[in-house]
């Protein structure tokens, strides 16, 4: 924890569902879902005015639909999330060089690596506020919450407490009583398990937590979870803000407690690990060309075998089979002691040849495939911002080639630009309005109109950031 309020979190409110309001006029001040929208999707996230209908994050669609059956189900468009988040990104590069991206819409800034006075409050505040003013301005409508503390903790229970729209500065000296009324769910690490535990322990807070005798806490947690879980309790943190473009690989490991040496078992480890790896790669939005395993024997030896791609990919499929092929190669019969899979040599997303070279796996990524083909909406929660490119051109039939799914910007011969407002029974509902006009008009066509095709470029941001080399990691030297 430093002794000035110097780290920065920004969280940008409801993104994907702010990225579809503002694309789309009409859907302003209204219930929108991204994702859920094939029969077995499930919601990547809900505007707040669904989520006053208690629509959630990975509820799966139905759900959402019986309890906002009004609101717009779209697919996602993730080539339009990219382009705001990008304007984000290099917004946040002006203040310090030091920006760490979480996601596509969540960063760390480090103001104490760039030129920024961190020594008052109030004139932390006159800077937040100017950099939300900015954010909105240069994404043509898009809203942040913003939190400034002392340490990566401190700043993102600010931005949380100043969710939505709103800024909160947790003032140093102020740190252990401003978590103490968490819930333990507050505290870096604590997922759904750890949560669980503690609960059983009778601990549900930060303060009960700062309460609970350390020795207790190891008893249940290990020494090394429960060190950190008191320390982070009294606002002890001092991880760094480390930049994007330190982010070099993503990976994930396991240590067992036996050795294993059924290779059938190994692999499914493996895979469920290659899913963890990719989810948190699509989170960051970039896609891999490297695969890298490590395999550590009985004796300790360590191996690690690697395999690289010509393009980037962010399939798990693809992922786990050069992780299995990998392990195809090393001999199991000693034991494996601790196995693990990673991803590095990062590239951008936005190069469209790599849904190209893709499309031989959508088939497996795109779960929804054969459930949404009947009734032709396509998409399906997490995995729909791919297939809307993959859907083009890619191993479907004439119809879904078309990829009109509930969200995609179309272009009509005469009636110009709009987005599918739904499908079903041979026809495409059309609303012919964009960013810039004002609510449009409703037109329906038969869904092989030939006046009617699929946009192909997003419509171009008044303030575009400076391109491109800092904006994605580099891929390693060869
Ligand atoms: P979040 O920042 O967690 O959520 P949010 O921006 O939609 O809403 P909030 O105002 O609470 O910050 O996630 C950012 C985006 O990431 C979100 O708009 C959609 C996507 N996402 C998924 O695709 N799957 C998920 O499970 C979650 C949590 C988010
Ligand atoms: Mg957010």
């Amino acid at each position: 924890m430093r002794a000035t309020a110097s780290v920065l979190h920004l969280d940008l409110d409801a993104f994907f569902a702010s990225v579809e309001q503002r694309d789309k006029p009409s859907l302003r001040g209204k219930p929108v879902v991204v994702g859920g929208v094939g029969a077995r999707g499930v919601v990547a996230t809900a505007s707040y005015e669904a989520r006053a209908f208690g629509v959630r994050s990975a509820m799966a669609g139905g759900e959402a639909r019986r309890r906002a059956p009004y609101a717009a189900f779209l697919s996602s468009r993730f080539a339009a999330y990219q382009q705001s988040s990008r304007i984000v990104m290099a917004l946040l590069r002006e203040y310090s060089p030091r920006v760490e991206a979480l996601s596509l819409d969540e960063a760390f800034v480090d103001l104490a690596a760039g030129d920024v006075d961190c020594s008052s409050v109030e004139g932390l505040q006159v800077l937040a506020e100017r950099l939300r003013a900015q954010v909105v301005e240069r994404t043509e409508g898009l809203t942040a919450s913003v939190g400034i503390g002392s340490s990566k903790f401190m700043a993102k229970v600010a931005s949380e407490l100043g969710k939505p729209d709103g800024l909160h500065v947790v003032r140093p000296g102020t740190e252990v009583a401003t978590i103490a009324p968490l819930p333990v769910r507050a505290i870096p690490g604590v997922g759904p398990v750890s949560e669980e535990k503690l609960h059983r322990l009778g601990i549900h807070t930060v303060a009960d937590v700062q309460r609970a005798s350390l020795t207790e806490l190891t008893r249940e947690l290990g020494a090394s979870w429960a060190a950190g879980l008191h320390g982070f309790a009294f606002a002890r943190d001092d991880r760094p803000v480390e930049s994007e473009r330190e982010t070099k690989s993503i990976s994930v490991e396991d240590t067992f407690e036996t050795d294993l040496v059924d290779r059938g078992e190994l692999e499914t480890i493996l895979d469920r690990d290659a899913e963890v790896v990719v989810a948190r790669l699509r989170r960051h939005g970039f896609f891999a060309r490297t695969v890298t395993i490590k395999v550590r024997f009985a004796d300790f030896t360590t191996h690690t075998r690697s395999r690289s791609f010509i393009g980037g990919t962010d399939s798990v499929e693809r992922v786990a089979r050069a992780g299995r092929d990998l392990l195809a190669g090393l001999d199991l019969r000693e034991g494996v002691r601790l196995l693990g899979i990673g991803v590095s040599g990062f590239v951008g997303a936005a190069q469209e040849e790599l849904f190209e070279v893709e499309s031989d796996d959508s088939g497996v990524v795109t779960s929804s495939v054969t459930g949404s083909a009947a009734d032709g909406s396509g998409g399906d929660g997490q995995a729909d911002e791919r297939s809307v490119d993959q859907h083009r051109g890619g191993p479907f039939g004439r119809r879904r080639d078309r990829g009109f799914m509930p969200g995609v910007e179309v272009e009509h011969d005469e009636l110009g630009r709009g987005w599918v407002w739904g499908t079903g029974l041979g026809r495409v509902t059309v609303r012919f309005e964009t960013r810039l006009t004002p609510h449009g008009p409703v037109r329906s066509f038969l869904d092989d109109d030939p006046q009617l095709t699929r946009a192909v470029d997003l419509l171009p941001m008044a303030w575009e950031p400076p391109e491109p080399a800092d904006e994605s990691p580099a891929p390693p030297a060869e």
